[in-house]
């Protein structure tokens, strides 16, 4: 049986992932930070509890800025491949947190390399690094690819840029098994409420059933290349069971704006958007409405909130994926069209349930930015 270690488990692309491998056969542990609150719902599925024979998912207390504490967790799991997840992942966070995001996001994957090196598993641990389209961030070419030029635009990105080079270095200079997942955007129900497209679906539900008035945005008309982070999991495995460690491109070469996601979730409740003014003053009204909806024609339910403007932007990006077809087989299976659908319906469920709560006379729901 194959043993897998993953930093993030609790994360979107942990439980995905997680989830996979034990389909696959894999005995899975993962990596969770001690908080005040339980933190492991995207994961309590998979829970086993630990009396059960025949444990396939463990998880261990662990944070990537502390040394000692990932060296035992590797010693003692003695993984075949480790996937390298965990990462303060917010672009606009990290320009609050820089010192953080890169003590987690740059060291933590040197700490976890050097803990694969002192413990002599150069030959046996295979790495995945989650690399991101972040490092081309100013764009230097169109579409991205493995050979686009890297210029990043947020601590977060020139952390992960780190990362990126250690792992490539590692691999060059003690032979070891490691590798760069280049992953553009990928989305889900299970992504982060902060992220702009979580935050889209999540408002517009509640905007249509009356539990939210309207949706603040910051740069509408940012360019991104979405794919479903289901398809995505499968690829950072593929990318661990080649031959040779290579870095990869996953993308799904077609590119959306904001806008665009806004106007699709939004058809998808029933209802139309037109965009009027510009820049800060840019508003999304409400066009036409089909079917019952709390959302009435005239009525604004999207503006721009300049405090949700980064310092520095990354305005377009869009992936070619070539390399990940030719040489992986990989191509996505989500349309940009499903992931939207699939995003919104969970969200009007997830909507729908708080808005019983809240007529049962109980608070339903904590504001998410
Ligand atoms: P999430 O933000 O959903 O998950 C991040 C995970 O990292 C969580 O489990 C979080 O724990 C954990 N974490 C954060 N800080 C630490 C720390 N100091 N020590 C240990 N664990 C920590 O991210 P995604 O699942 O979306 O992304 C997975 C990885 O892929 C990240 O590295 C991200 O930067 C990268 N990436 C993501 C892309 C995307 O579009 N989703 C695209 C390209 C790269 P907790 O639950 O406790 O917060
Ligand atoms: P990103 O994702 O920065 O690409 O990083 P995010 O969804 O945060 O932003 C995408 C684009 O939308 C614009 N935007 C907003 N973003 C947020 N979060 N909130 C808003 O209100 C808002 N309004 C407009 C942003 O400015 C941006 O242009 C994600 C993360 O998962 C990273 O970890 C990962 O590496 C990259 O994707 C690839």
């Amino acid at each position: 049986m194959k043993r897998a270690l993953i930093t993030g488990v609790t994360g979107q692309d942990g439980a995905y992932l997680a989830e996979f491998l034990l389909e696959r056969g894999y005995e899975v542990h993962g990596i969770k930070r001690r908080a005040s609150l339980f933190n492991t719902d995207r994961v309590d599925h998979l829970y086993q509890d630990p009396h059960e024979e025949d444990l396939r998912f463990i998880l261990h207390y662990g944070d990537l800025t502390d040394s000692t504490n990932l060296i035992r967790i590797v010693q003692q799991v003695q993984p075949d491949e480790i996937y390298n997840l965990g990462a303060q992942s917010h672009v606009a966070v990290s320009f609050e947190s820089p010192e953080y995001t890169a003590n987690s996001d740059a060291l933590g994957t040197l700490r976890l390399l050097e803990a694969i090196r002192i413990l002599g598993l150069e030959k046996k641990t295979r790495f995945y690094q989650a690399s991101t389209s972040e490092l081309y961030g100013k764009v230097q070419e169109i579409p991205q690819r493995e050979s686009t030029p890297f210029y990043p635009r947020s601590p977060y990105a020139v952390a992960k840029l780190y990362a990126y080079w250690i792992a490539v270095n590692y691999r060059e200079s003690y032979g070891m098994y490691a590798c760069n997942g280049i992953l553009f955007n990928h989305e889900s129900p299970l992504r982060g409420e902060t992220f702009v497209t979580r935050k889209i679906t999540r408002a517009l539900a509640r905007i249509h059933l009356g539990l939210q008035k309207c949706l603040f945005l910051g740069n509408v008309n940012a360019l991104r290349d979405w794919g479903h982070a289901r398809d995505y999991v499968e690829m950072q495995w593929l990318m661990l069971q080649q031959d040779v460690a290579e870095d990869f491109v996953i993308a799904t070469g077609k590119q959306h704006s904001v806008k665009e996601f806004v106007e699709k979730a939004a058809v998808e409740l029933g209802f139309s958007i037109e965009w009027k003014g510009q820049g800060v003053d840019e508003v999304g009204i409400v066009a036409s409405v089909q079917g019952d909806s709390a959302v009435e024609v005239g009525q604004r339910i999207v503006a721009v909130d300049p405090r949700y403007f980064r310092p520095a932007e990354v305005e377009t990006l869009l992936g070619d994926p070539t390399n990940a077809r030719e040489k992986l087989g990989w191509s996505p299976r989500t349309t940009f069209a499903e992931l939207v659908r699939e995003m919104v319906e969970e969200d009007l469920k997830l909507a729908q349930r708080d808005s019983l709560v809240t007529q049962a006379g109980y608070r339903a729901y904590s504001y998410f930015e």
